[in-house]
C-alpha cells in the first residue's frame, strides 16, 4: 500500500547577496511525503526564482500528477520531469528504500559575506581543513582582489572558493587577479564562473593560473541532447545543484563522468529548507566524501523545517503544521 502527501511550505528568509538579481524574503516550496510498508520518506521540491525555469506552481502540478501515478503502484520516469521535481521525488524514493545513507557531511564551506574583521577570527578558529567561500564581482574587481589577498595572507592554512557568477569581462577578471600575488593563487581552490563568457573564463584560468569551476555553465548545458561532461574542459571542479540539475541518479552519472575526467565535484545548495539541505549533506557524504559541500545557506533562513541541521539554533517548524495541498487517500 502506497500513500503520498504533498505539503506546501512558506519560510521567511533573507537571501542577501546570494541571489544578485532579486532578494527573496519568503522561500516557497513543496515537500513530498511517501509512505509504504511502514516506512516514511521526504523530498523537497523548491524551484529557485531567477535560476529554475519552472515556477513553484508548475512544479507542484507536475509533482501531484507524479505522486498520483506512484500511489497507484506505477514506477516514475523522472527524466521527463522538471529538475526540481526530479530531485525531490528521487530523494524521497531513495530515502524510502534505504539507498540514501543517513550519515551526512554537515561541514559546509562558510559563506563569508560580512565584515572581514569579524569573519577572520572565526575562520582562524575553524577546526580541521579551513575552506571558505566568498562572493566576488559585487564591488570593484580591485577591491575583491585586495580582500581575497587579505584573507589568504591573514590565515596561512585557509583555502578559498570564490564565485563571480559571470560578473566580469576578461579585462576585469584579470584586474582582479593582478591584486592577488601569484604565490597566493594556489590557495584559491577555484573561482566559479569568473567571466560572462565561458571561453573567457578558460582563458583567465590559463593566463592567471587560478583554477575555475563551472556552475551556471553546467546548468546551461545540461538540457542539450549532446551534453557530455567531456565538453566541459579546462575546469578543476563542477558545482552540482541538484534542484537545478535533476534526479539524484542523474547527478550520480555526472559525478561519475566528472571523476573519470579528474574533475572535482561540489554538491551545493539552491536555498532548500533544512529538509532538502540535510539530504544534500547526506548525498555529498555518500558520493563525494572528500569534498566540502557548498551548503552554508541555512543561515539565510529564520526557521528550519521538520529536520534539524546539526548545530543550528534556528527554531523548527513542523511539517504537520504546513498546508496539505494534496493527499492520495
Ligand atoms: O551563486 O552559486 C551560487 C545558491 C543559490 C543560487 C546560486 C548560488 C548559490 C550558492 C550556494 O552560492 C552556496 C554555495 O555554493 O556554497
Ligand atoms: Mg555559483
Amino acid at each position: 500500500m502506497r500513500q503520498a502527501t504533498l505539503y506546501r511550505y512558506r519560510l521567511p528568509m533573507d537571501s542577501g547577496v546570494i541571489l544578485r538579481e532579486q532578494k527573496l524574503t519568503t522561500r516557497h516550496g513543496w515537500i513530498v511525503e511517501l509512505q509504504q510498508d511502514g516506512q516514511t520518506a521526504l523530498g523537497e521540491i523548491a524551484p529557485l526564482p531567477g535560476f529554475s525555469h519552472e515556477t513553484v506552481e508548475q512544479a507542484g502540478i507536475e509533482a501531484q500528477a507524479q505522486l498520483e501515478l506512484w500511489s497507484h503502484g506505477r514506477d516514475l520516469d523522472l527524466q521527463q520531469c522538471y529538475p526540481s521535481v526530479a530531485f525531490g521525488l528521487s530523494a524521497a524514493l531513495m530515502e524510502l528504500d534505504g539507498r540514501l545513507p543517513t550519515e551526512g557531511n554537515y561541514r559546509a564551506a562558510p559563506l563569508c559575506t560580512g565584515d572581514p574583521d569579524e569573519v577572520l577570527p572565526a575562520l582562524s578558529r575553524m577546526p580541521g581543513k579551513k575552506v571558505a567561500k566568498i562572493k566576488v564581482g559585487l564591488h570593484e574587481a580591485i577591491r575583491d582582489g585586495m580582500l581575497v589577498s587579505l584573507f589568504l595572507e591573514s590565515i596561512p592554512d585557509l583555502e578559498l572558493r570564490l564565485d563571480a557568477n559571470r560578473a566580469w569581462d576578461l579585462a576585469k577578471a584579470k584586474e582582479f587577479a593582478k591584486y592577488v600575488a601569484p604565490s597566493l593563487r594556489q590557495r584559491i581552490s577555484f573561482i566559479e564562473e569568473p567571466c560572462a563568457s565561458p571561453g573567457h573564463s578558460v582563458t583567465f584560468a590559463i593566463d592567471t593560473g587560478i583554477a575555475i569551476a563551472w556552475d551556471e555553465t553546467l546548468q546551461a548545458n545540461i538540457d542539450s541532447p549532446e551534453f557530455s561532461v567531456k565538453q566541459l574542459t579546462g575546469v578543476k571542479a563542477l558545482i552540482i545543484k541538484p534542484t537545478l540539475i535533476g534526479s539524484l541518479e542523474r547527478c550520480m552519472q555526472i559525478i561519475k563522468d566528472a571523476q573519470q575526467q579528474a574533475i572535482h565535484v561540489v554538491i551545493s545548495s539552491s536555498l532548500e529548507s533544512s529538509i532538502g539541505l540535510s539530504q544534500l549533506a547526506r548525498f555529498s557524504q555518500w558520493q563525494v566524501p572528500d569534498e566540502v559541500p557548498g551548503l552554508d545557506t541555512l543561515q539565510l533562513f529564520s526557521e528550519q523545517l521538520e529536520v534539524a541541521w546539526p548545530g543550528s539554533k534556528l527554531p523548527l517548524q513542523l511539517l504537520k503544521d504546513q498546508e496539505v495541498y494534496w493527499c492520495s487517500k
